[in-house]
């Protein structure tokens, strides 16, 4: 049977690598064989992208160019470990994905849907993720829990209103389609926080299941 294919949204500093070690300790107790990748990155290729993506600059990076970058990862990871490890019955957790490429280009640089979409078709096809879990902070606090941890890098320069749109932009696509997305409210404890998270995880197996 086809692996099921799960991915962690949010904005900056809002848990995502923190509450993966918990989901990985979940899938382990329930015995289910699955690889953790993330993005942009996930295979040799793109996580060179990734620093190219990342990296502060002097030269503006232009936002068709950085949409590209982040599909031609995509494209790449999708071919290498994504696909593979789906058709083999693995489960695939992955730390971002094209939700992402909506927030952030789409709402976050204001480059609308559109072009996302359509490069979404070419690199995808109908492939979409199983279930994503949008974890939700107040944009300041995210912020300020990414900032206590390392020096910002491109995207963690941009300013406030660059992550209202892309919270809010998460917030739309969960609330229009609650079966795929779980919103989890990540500004509370961890413990809390993890609570949630199985609760959704038990949903999903469940519902899974009942086929
Ligand atoms: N991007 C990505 C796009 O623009 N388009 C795309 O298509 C894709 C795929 C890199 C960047 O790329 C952009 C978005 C990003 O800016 P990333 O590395 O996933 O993507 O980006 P970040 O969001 O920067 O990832 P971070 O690692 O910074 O944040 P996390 O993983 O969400 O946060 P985490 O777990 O490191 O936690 C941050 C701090 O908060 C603490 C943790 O201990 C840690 O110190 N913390 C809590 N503290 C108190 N209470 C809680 N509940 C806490 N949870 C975590």
């Amino acid at each position: 049977m086809r692996g099921r294919f799960i991915t962690i949204e949010g904005t900056e500093g809002v848990g995502k690598t923190t509450n993966i070690e918990y989901i990985k300790q979940w899938l382990d107790d329930h015995a289910i064989s699955y690889v953790s990748t993330r993005e942009p990155g996930g295979t040799p290729l793109a996580e060179e992208i990734r620093q190219v993506l990342l990296a502060n600059r002097e030269e503006k990076v232009c936002s068709k160019a950085e949409l590209l970058m982040m599909f031609a990862g995509r494209a790449q990871h999708i071919d290498q470990v994504i696909e593979p490890q789906l058709a083999k019955g693995n489960w695939v957790l992955c730390d971002r994905f094209t939700d992402a490429t909506y927030a952030y280009q789409g709402a976050g640089r204001e480059m609308g849907d559109e072009l996302i979409k359509s490069l979404e078709t070419m690199v995808q096809g109908a492939m979409r993720p199983d279930l994503t879990l949008v974890l939700d902070v107040p944009v300041e606090l995210g912020l300020e829990r990414a900032g206590n941890r390392s020096e910002p890098d491109r995207f963690e320069r941009e300013k406030t209103d660059f992550f209202n749109r892309v919270r809010q932009a998460y917030l739309s696509m969960a609330t229009n389609n609650p079966q795929r997305y779980k919103i989890i409210d990540a500004s509370q404890s961890l413990e809390h926080v993890q609570l949630q998270i199985e609760a959704a995880l038990t949903s999903f197996l469940q519902k899974d299941h009942n086929g």
